[in-house]
């Protein structure tokens, strides 16, 4: 189920990450409570179990360069099944980085784009769980600057498959091998 709250509290302007050319948000400590994730997680449904065990294979994982001076930035990947028919990812991880928030984008009454903490997304097997500019992407704090040609290592974690390791290339732009649909 998808929740589409907005967060006044919180609000900031976006450009956000990914969607302009400043990648992150413009106040980096702006949702330090929790309160959003466990509200989305309250409502999740159990996963159907058809008996196979889940396997994800995550593509595409790449990762911005910090801007100047910040400690914030924005990574992205495709997580895709290869066996199995539902999963779901619940945490991320990034070496190196103090925390990891999964952040989706959402419209205000003005009509301006803003992002916010999402809960736990689900995955299927009737395509990728995509994590892209200008959507879902994996918010990074704390890490030591990264720039492109750099290569981070982090943990995607899932319901059902467990933690899968994930190598993320830092690099301005989208690979060109991204097929998102
Ligand atoms: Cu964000």
């Amino acid at each position: 189920m998808k929740m589409h709250f907005l967060l006044p509290a919180i609000g900031l302007a976006v450009t956000a990450c990914g969607v302009g050319s400043d990648p992150v948000e413009p106040d980096a400590g702006h949702h330090a409570d929790g309160a959003m994730h466990a509200m989305d997680d309250a409502m999740q449904s159990p996963l159907p179990d058809d008996g196979v065990m889940p396997v994800v294979d995550i593509r595409t994982a790449w990762m911005r360069p910090h801007p100047q001076g910040r400690d914030v930035t924005a990574a992205y990947f495709q997580a895709v099944l290869t066996e199995g028919h539902a999963d779901r990812l619940v945490a991320a991880q990034i070496d190196g980085a103090s925390r990891v928030e999964m952040h989706g984008h959402t419209m205000d009454d003005q009509g301006m784009m803003r992002m916010r903490p999402v809960g736990p997304q689900d995955l299927d097997d009737t395509g990728p769980l995509v994590f892209a500019p200008a959507g879902l992407h994996l918010m990074v704090h704390g890490l030591a600057p990264v720039a492109e040609g750099d290569q981070v290592a982090g943990t995607l974690v899932f319901e059902r498959a467990g933690a899968v390791p994930v190598r993320f290339a830092v690099q301005p732009m989208a690979p060109m091998a991204d097929d998102e649909n």
